[in-house]
């Protein structure tokens, strides 16, 4: 057993059950011209974060600890689209429309891959999910199951949408949940903020959170 300093109280975890979940960290929300830019956000903000995740994962891989990536994106003929996804708000191009990177968030396309500073090794999950949380219609938890998994480490974007979502779905299946809150990100500062509060209120209902370096620290 050990300990991680975070907030709101130390992260009790074990090498052996302990894994990190990268979310969502695709050139669709990353880099001009995607999914992220189309909702009308300022994507440049997301980009920073990127060394720090780098950090992270390289943490966990010289570690030993398992690293798992998800990516928000959709079956071609978008049998997995609801209506209701497809059609909210004002974009400037719709989810499966063409874009710049290939057609917007859509499975197999430019945009839809893991930018390439953060790569996923050919023996790491990558799961595809067409919810903003990793379990909803996808194997998440199965996978979990069988990688023996029971604390999570989470990080990518954005915090309050896809990170936040995933957590708390994690949270409520029993999984012990750290946000690493330097490599995480929103396109809105207030709201990563506000989502960092929401899940170390009321002693931890929804998680923890820490820095990076207090993680790396913990697994060196
Ligand atoms: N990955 C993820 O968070 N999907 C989003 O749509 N996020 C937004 O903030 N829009």
């Amino acid at each position: 057993m050990m300990d991680i300093l975070a907030e709101p109280f130390p992260f009790p975890c074990e090498r052996e059950t302990l894994g990190l979940v990268v979310i969502d960290m695709q050139r669709d929300f990353v880099e001009p011209g995607g999914f992220g830019e189309t909702l009308g956000n300022d994507v440049s903000r997301l980009g920073a974060i990127v060394p720090t995740v780098a950090q992270l994962i390289n943490g966990f891989r010289a570690a030993g600890l398992a690293v798992i990536h998800t990516r928000e994106c959709h079956k071609p003929d978008l049998s997995d689209l609801p209506d209701a996804k497809r059609d909210r708000g004002a974009p400037s191009i719709r989810i499966g429309d063409p874009g710049p990177m290939g057609r917007i968030l859509v499975a197999g396309e430019p945009g839809a891959e893991i930018i390439p500073e953060l790569a996923p090794l050919p023996d790491e999950l990558v799961l595809d999910k067409p919810g903003k949380g990793a379990f909803c219609r996808t194997e998440f938890e199965t996978h979990l199951q069988k990688m023996g998994l029971k604390q999570l480490v989470f990080a990518g974007v954005t915090t309050e949408v896809c990170v936040q979502t995933t957590m708390r779905e994690a949270n409520d299946r029993g999984y012990d949940c750290l946000l690493a809150t330097d490599a995480t990100e929103s396109y809105f500062a207030e709201f990563k903020a506000a989502a960092i509060q929401m899940i170390i209120a009321q002693g931890g209902i929804v998680g923890w959170a820490t820095p990076t370096g207090r993680i790396l620290e913990a697994l060196n």
